[in-house]
């Protein structure tokens, strides 16, 4: 029992949101990633870890056992495919929806579309399951930029408000998927420490049903 446990997260809202849950785990960061430059940070039980990376480094260091557990959203989990890890419980915060986006008096060319994203994976399948040829255009952030300055006809990004869109005058055109974080284990963790683990899963499951994601 009581086998060490390293939980990956990012800073920003997954950080914000996953800490309630994991307080209910009994589980407390001693410092805050938002002020502290600590990548690793020590928490209220001895044997439990955090490691505060970049959100879509997360099922990385989950998939290679870097970290036995991690908090991922669903678009970073689809783009990176999902080897190596479990996908355990959905802790439904950090909602989103992955959207394709443009300008709403412009319809889409029906060939040789132009697409701007982060998440190329994602938008090559959705456009092939519709049989629509695309040009996809790799880029790592400020999506919404790209259709103004023509670089693309639209984008594939994830869209909360939709106000980074309107503020560009753009539209979300087609909803693509309802994205919420998940938590993930690593597939050899899941064996080795199965006690510690199903006591966290299951202490975060009961705040999640409670409403506190
Ligand atoms: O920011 P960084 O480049 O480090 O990485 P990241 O953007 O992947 O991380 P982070 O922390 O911003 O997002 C982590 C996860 O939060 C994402 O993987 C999503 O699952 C989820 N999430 C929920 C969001 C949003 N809501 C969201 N609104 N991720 C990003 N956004 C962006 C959106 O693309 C837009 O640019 O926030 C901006 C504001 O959104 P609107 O629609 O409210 O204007
Ligand atoms: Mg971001």
């Amino acid at each position: 029992m009581n086998k060490p446990i390293t939980i990956a997260l990012s800073k920003g809202r997954i950080f914000k949101d996953t800490l309630p849950l994991l307080k209910a785990a009994g589980i407390e960061p001693l410092d805050d990633p938002e002020k502290s430059r600590k990548l690793i940070l020590d928490t209220s039980i001895d044997t439990v870890k955090l490691v505060i990376i970049r959100a879509t480094d997360v099922p990385t260091y989950v998939q290679h056992g870097a970290a036995d557990v991690g908090v991922a959203g669903k678009d970073v989990l689809m783009e990176h495919g999902g080897q190596g890890l479990y996908e355990m419980l959905d802790l439904k915060i950090a909602n989103c929806k992955l959207m394709v986006a443009g300008f709403a008096d412009r319809p889409l060319p029906k060939e040789k579309l132009r697409v701007a994203t982060k998440f190329v994976n994602c938008a090559r399948k959705y456009f092939a399951q519709q049989g629509r040829q695309v040009d996809i255009i790799k880029l790592y952030g400020s999506m919404e930029l790209a259709p103004i300055v023509d670089l693309s006809d639209c984008i594939v990004d994830v869209v909360d408000t939709g106000n980074t869109l309107r503020a560009n005058g753009l539209e979300p055109l087609e909803h693509m998927a309802d994205i919420s974080s998940r938590l993930i284990v690593n597939k050899a963790s899941m064996k080795l420490k199965h006690d510690e683990i199903q006591t966290l899963l299951s202490q975060m499951k009961a705040a999640v049903d409670q409403g506190n994601g």
